[in-house]
């Protein structure tokens, strides 16, 4: 396949300000007949290349006439052309019901709809396929008035009327210039929740959210999550909506979790869809984040788009920024940066240290679809932070004030972005673009030492070789640095911004009165792995005083993860410091149940891994375990008491409540792993009584880890009471393949032939696979049975949908991190997979590169 490369980029041959398109719906024969007006882009004598996949043209016509001399190259269409401007007129026909890659136009659940991001608009019509080409669009769209009663488009509604022969049809027009992309069309049998929003100019918008009848009650958290985004986007970025509608549709079946197209989301249904019987807090979150990220394209995509997809991050890293201090603003921005943290640690670093890194603006691809990864977004959220952390608030705002003027209407680039911050920011920002280039994450040694009132910190860092990388350049990064006294516990300076920008770089405090203790990366100020030379004491010390939750937090798990790291190590673990740590945070009443919940919780078994040269999965768990039992019943009363504390009469989503079933959760959890007789019990009354998802999908995982007799029980009831709801059987796919228990492996290859289990739907794929290979103790488990399973899965899922089974293959290409046993066991799959005939590029990309 072929390598498409960043330095390549030369701009369009051929521009199409305006395009009309009409789509006769049908699922199973649509026919789409497409008028771009085309312009020739600068002096040259090239022919328009209009990119398709899959499609044959019916018609091709030039100016009104029938074209000549047209042919193919591969799947595109090459048009010889004479002039400076033409009009060009294609037919093609599509089958949704038939598209089973849910890229272009495809049905789901009876609807039409289309996915457009990357390159699915060719496949739905032939275009230059790349985001710097931006046209106004006219759609209209004709079907069967009963079965599609709505139609939708991007833009606003401007006509419809009945076609006749119980047809009917729509015309929408969006009257902003906007990449192929962006485009979006939806027909089918839906009700809105409708309601109005009046921007900061006092116009008014009309928003939807459409479902199918049934889900109109579950819609009411997305709607309000929608105005509270467009609000925040104008107090905090200035930012006005600029359409008289905004629309979202929820769809079954879908690759993203969303999608931003101008004026008509199409969302994965479970980021829309919420009651408490079905959604659990984290479901609540996720969609208000995921609501408000896809809003905030409006602008950070849309307005501004990217010029090439090599600056993908430059609208998902800043999009995904934004949506992080969104959700920070309306709850504990500390537990928020908690939970950010944790994830990008769980799928980021790893990423960053295996064979797929790459750098946030990538240099090359075979399948973009492949870069939509934690780097592009989430390490791509961390470099806009350190920006405005280095900028300071007021000059950050002035920046993406600067950065949005002058892009408006335009596809810009990472550099542009850059640009930006230090023409506002007054900084010179040439060494912190390595950030965009270099692959990897940076280590920083930090150790303090005394001598009397003086003491030093020595920080050193150095970047770790990555694919086509060998050597790195010291990057710069913003650490947020304080000392507290070791005895008082009384911060000894304030806060300060230290940039490292050297490989080294030493830092002197004087005047101080007693030992200091080094608080340091504060609020994980850059995205980094910090090493320092802090004792058990001092960490415990900091979990219990630092001023800074994420700081004492971290301090926290650093603690823990050193006592599991040395657990693995010598086989037995000293879980003192541990359990003392945790009692204290449990005592502590003037900390919120949300930021307790999530400070007593253990590091997950694969975080534990990525700390070791070589994983051993059995030992890492069977550590992991040994302390969870310790802890649970060293402090069992405290998580009792816990527990009852936390107990509440009626669900209600506040901050406030989220944290306490939080802490309750875990408690319980706790309480189950003291191996206490009445543990099961105590889950099984709390799954019968719950009156909300968070509490009844946490005494299931709880049950489910276990062997009691209640388990099967469990399992049993919940199905029984959400047959037929798909979200929420997704779930219990998902409880049981993230099990603990020792049969998972077995029981998850059962699952793949349960009635309910269908690759044809990524959400369930997902479930299933998706969460079985990040249980690190069950996929790895010593006979190989878990590779040699997901590598079934996946070449079966990449026949029906490429783009959903490559983005699964990362967890099989961690072998380096193995023993030879398991190492050799999972390259033998990954080859298996390289090997099988017809495979799609994006799963030979993903593949192929994990062998190296
Ligand atoms: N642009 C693809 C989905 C998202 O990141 O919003
Ligand atoms: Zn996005």
């Amino acid at each position: 396949p072929q390598v498409i490369r960043r330095e390549d980029y030369r701009a369009p041959d051929w521009l199409v300000p305006e395009i009309a398109l009409d789509f006769d719906l049908d699922p199973t024969a649509t026919r789409v007949r497409a008028v771009l007006k085309v312009e020739r882009n600068g002096t040259h004598d090239r022919a328009l290349v209009l990119n398709g996949d899959g499609l044959a043209a019916e018609a091709v016509l030039v100016d009104g006439v029938e074209a000549q001399g047209w042919t193919m190259d591969g799947p595109d269409l090459v048009i010889p052309l004479t002039g400076t401007a033409h009009e060009i007129e294609t037919v093609v026909t599509i089958a949704p019901e038939r598209n089973t890659q849910l890229q272009g136009l495809y049905a789901s659940s009876g609807m039409l709809c289309t996915q457009c991001e990357a390159e699915g608009f060719r496949r739905i019509t032939f275009f230059p396929d790349r985001p710097d080409v931006l046209s106004r669009y006219k759609v209209k769209m004709a079907g069967d008035k009963a079965r599609f009663p709505v139609l939708l488009a991007n833009g606003d509604p401007i006509a419809q009327g009945d076609a006749g022969d119980g047809r009917q049809w729509a015309e929408w027009h969006d009257p902003f210039p906007k990449p192929s992309y962006l485009f979006a069309l939806v027909a089918g049998d839906l009700v809105a929740n409708k309601g109005q929003f009046t921007t900061m100019s006092g116009r008014s918008v009309d928003l939807g959210i459409w479902v199918r009848e049934a889900d109109l009650p579950k819609t009411d958290h997305a709607l309000h999550a929608l105005k509270l985004s467009m609000a925040w986007d104008e107090s905090v970025y200035g930012r006005e909506y600029d359409l008289d509608v905004f629309n979202i549709v929820a769809v079954d079946d879908f690759n993203f979790g969303a999608m931003e197209n101008k004026g008509l989301n199409v969302f994965n249904s479970r980021y829309i869809l919420a009651d408490p019987d079905t959604a659990t807090d984290y479901d609540y979150d996720a969609i208000a984040a995921v609501v408000a990220h896809e809003y905030f394209h409006n602008w950070s995509g849309n307005r501004v788009t990217c010029r090439d997809w090599f600056q993908l991050s430059l609208k998902e890293g800043f999009t995904v920024f934004r949506d992080q201090s969104f959700s920070g603003d309306q709850g504990s921005k500390a537990v928020k940066r908690i939970e950010d943290v944790r994830g990008l640690r769980a799928s980021q670093f790893p990423e960053d240290s295996g064979p797929l890194a790459h750098p946030v603006r990538p240099d090359e691809y075979i399948e973009i679809s492949n870069f939509y990864t934690a780097t592009i977004y989430n390490k791509g959220a961390e470099v806009i932070r350190m920006m405005s952390t280095i900028l300071g608030p007021q000059k950050f705002r002035a920046a993406t004030d600067l950065y949005f003027d002058k892009f408006d209407g335009t596809a810009a680039t990472c550099e542009d972005f850059v640009r930006c911050m230090e023409e506002a920011g007054g900084v010179d920002l040439t060494q912190f673009r390595r950030w965009y280039s270099q692959a990897g994450t940076p280590r920083v040694s930090a150790n303090l030492t005394q001598e009397g009132g003086r003491a030093r910190l020595k920080l050193a860092q150095s970047v770790p070789p990555t694919p086509g990388q060998p050597v790195k350049e010291p990057m710069v990064l913003p650490l947020k640095v304080k000392l507290f006294g070791g005895i008082t516990g009384r911060p000894m300076c304030d806060e300060q911004l230290v940039l490292l920008k050297d490989a080294a770089q030493e830092i002197v405090f004087e005047n101080l009165s007693e030992t200091p203790v080094l608080s340091i990366n504060r609020g994980f100020s850059a995205p980094v792995i910090v090493e320092t030379n802090r004792t058990a004491k001092d960490l415990a010390f900091l979990s219990a005083h630092d001023d800074d939750p994420f700081a004492r937090y971290e301090a926290m798990q650093q603690l823990m993860l050193d006592t599991l790291v040395a657990a693995v190590t010598s086989g037995k673990g000293q879980h003192d410091a541990v359990i003392e740590a945790v009692r204290n945070t449990l005592a502590d009443s003037a900390l919120d149940k949300a930021f307790v919940g999530e400070a007593v919780l253990l590091p997950s078994d694969s975080f534990i891994g990525d700390q070791m040269g070589v994983v051993d999965p059995d030992a890492i768990f069977a550590a992991r375990e040994a302390l969870r039992a310790e802890l649970g019943k060293a402090l069992e009363g405290e998580w009792r008491a816990a527990y009852d504390g936390a107990q509440a009469n009626r669900f209600e989503y506040s901050p406030a409540a989220k944290g306490a079933r939080r802490l309750k959760n875990v408690a319980l959890g706790y309480i189950a792993a003291s191996g206490a007789d009445d543990a099961a019990a105590l889950a099984f009354g709390q799954f019968e009584a719950a009156d909300n998802m968070t509490d009844r999908q946490g005494a299931l995982s709880t049950l489910v880890n276990g062997t009691s007799d209640r388990r099967e029980a469990a399992l049993s009831a919940f199905y029984q009471r959400y047959q037929g709801n798909a979200l929420v059987l997704d779930k219990w796919f998902q409880t049981q393949a993230l099990s603990a228990r020792e049969d998972t492996a077995r029981a998850v290859e059962a699952l793949a032939s349960h009635p309910d289990f269908t690759l044809a739907n990524p959400n369930r794929a997902r479930a299933l696979i998706g969460a079985f290979s990040v249980n690190q103790r069950a996929f790895h488990d010593i006979s190989g049975r878990g590779y040699r399973f997901v590598a079934d899965q996946l070449i079966a899922l990449d026949r029906l949908n490429p783009q959903t089974a490559a983005k699964l293959v990362p967890p099989l290409g961690r072998w380096k991190r193995f023993d030879a046993g398991r190492a050799a066991k999972m390259r033998a799959e990954l080859e298996r997979i390289v090997a099988t005939p017809g495979l799609s590029k994006d799963m030979f990309e993903q593949a192929s590169k994990s062998l190296d």
